[in-house]
């Protein structure tokens, strides 16, 4: 064929839309998830006509930032990402929106202006990739080196939760019931293992007290023998709490995932037990890497390509993990098909991924897509055609757009505690560890 001219790879459009797609009723140490849960769905077009598709989160804050860089981003060539992030960099972000004017929720630390644009940047390098591919024919994960595995493998990801969001609040219904004790977390991963053929287990935890969580996962593991199960409290435990907890769990557990907050209590911990402890909350940027390594805090660090800025710095990631012998994997949030068709492209190409990835994708039952990932004995088959090998349904973008263009604001921006308190009025989130 024809060589594709540098000059078609320059970007003639982007477009931004955000849009509001349904969540259950799933609980965590912050709250509830909100009925509606916003995502900005990033489009860039280049001068030939192909366009590139990237997810991120899409709360205000992101999209303040987003806007900006796509103005920036008209005549820049979808092939220089290092550029990318050189524009990036050059983003204004709002006082009033880092270094501690924000709370991001009480354990989850505070905001910085870096890690917001991170996040915001990932969904354009993504698109990026998605729009390169298309144009030469290729993968996305043969632009990242090439797969080294054929299939990425994902845990099923066990939330308590409530059979419906609370009464009054507008909703879409779904078919999972409630899950609130061991009985409930045990039928929800059969469920998991029957639709999606899940072989590992991971419970969202600091919910209920301790007790009742360690009986949930010695539930799983009475009814799943053998099978990986990890719990990850979002950090909502003491030091000595966690070090009960492990060693009452010690022999059932593939790792323990932040059970409390900050590195040094990390530390502490994990100098305690022999169970590998994993997260995404104490490690989130290479500036935290040196201090929770040297200190031999975590085991694994669970990547999310969103915030830590795109999939070429997860590879990046994966790569300072493996020079000090502590182990990667993924974590997610509320997301789209698009971001799990990322996940899996680089997932792919990361030599030595020793644990299953998470994704909340189960949970979603809308998407932008014409057709839905698929999930085949807890896998996700590398998709091979070019790009990121997904097509946007422009009726279904447009339709989860309407709902957030017609919101009043109050779900515009994700606030579980605030979901919270439509049950449980006053309820607040931990600000130190709870138990
Ligand atoms: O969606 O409730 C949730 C999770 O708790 C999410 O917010 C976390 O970021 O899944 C995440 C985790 O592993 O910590
Ligand atoms: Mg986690």
């Amino acid at each position: 064929g024809d060589a594709v001219s540098r000059d078609d790879l320059r970007i003639a459009r982007v477009a931004l839309t955000p849009v509001l797609v349904a969540d259950p009723p799933l609980l965590n140490t912050q709250g509830v998830h909100q009925p509606y849960t916003p995502r900005l769905i990033v489009e860039v077009v280049t001068e030939e006509g192909v366009t590139g598709l990237g997810e991120t989160y899409g709360d205000t804050k992101y999209l303040d930032l987003a806007r900006p860089l796509a103005a920036l981003l008209r005549g820049h060539r979808v092939d220089d990402l290092n550029g990318l992030s050189r524009l990036a960099d050059r983003l204004a972000v709002d006082a009033a929106r880092v270094d501690g004017a924000v709370d991001v929720g009480g354990l989850r630390g505070v905001q910085t202006a870096e890690k917001l644009r991170l996040s915001v940047v990932s969904a354009f390098e993504v698109a990026c990739l998605d729009a390169l591919g298309k144009a030469l024919g290729l993968p996305v994960h043969a632009l990242l080196g090439g797969k080294v595995r054929d299939a990425v493998e994902y845990s099923a990801y066990l939330f308590y939760k409530w059979a419906d969001h609370p009464a009054g609040v507008a909703a879409e219904p779904d078919d999972w019931g409630a899950a609130l004790d061991p009985a409930g977390i045990v039928a929800q991963a059969r469920r998991f293992t029957e639709r999606y053929g899940f072989t590992s287990f991971k419970l969202k935890g600091g919910v209920f007290p301790p007790d009742q969580e360690i009986a949930a996962v010695h539930a799983l593991a009475d009814a799943f023998p053998g099978h990986p199960l990890r719990l990850d409290p979002n950090g909502a435990w003491s030091v000595p709490t966690s070090l009960k907890v492990a060693r009452e769990l010690a022999d059932v557990l593939e790792y323990l995932e932040d059970p409390t907050t900050g590195t040094a209590a990390m530390a502490e911990v994990a100098a305690g037990t022999a169970v590998p402890l994993a997260t995404n909350m104490c490690v989130t940027t290479f500036a935290e890497i040196e201090e929770a390594f040297t200190r031999d805090a975590v085991q694994v660090v669970l990547s999310d390509h969103h915030y830590w800025g795109g999939l070429r710095r997860t590879q990046q990631l994966a790569a300072v993990c493996r020079a000090f012998g502590v182990g990667v994997s993924m974590h997610s949030n509320t997301h789209l098909g698009i971001s799990l068709a990322a996940m899996t492209h680089v997932a792919a190409t990361v030599p030595g991924l020793g644990h299953a990835c998470d994704s909340h994708y189960p949970w979603q039952s809308e998407d932008v897509l014409t057709a839905r990932l698929a999930f085949e004995d807890g896998a996700v088959r590398v998709p091979d055609a070019p790009g990121l090998g997904v097509e946007l349904d422009r009726d279904r973008l447009a339709f989860l757009h309407r709902r957030w263009a017609r919101d009043d604001g109050t779900l515009r921006d994700r606030d579980d505690a605030a979901a919270m308190r439509v049950a449980e009025p006053g309820w607040q989130a931990p600000r130190t560890p709870r138990w």
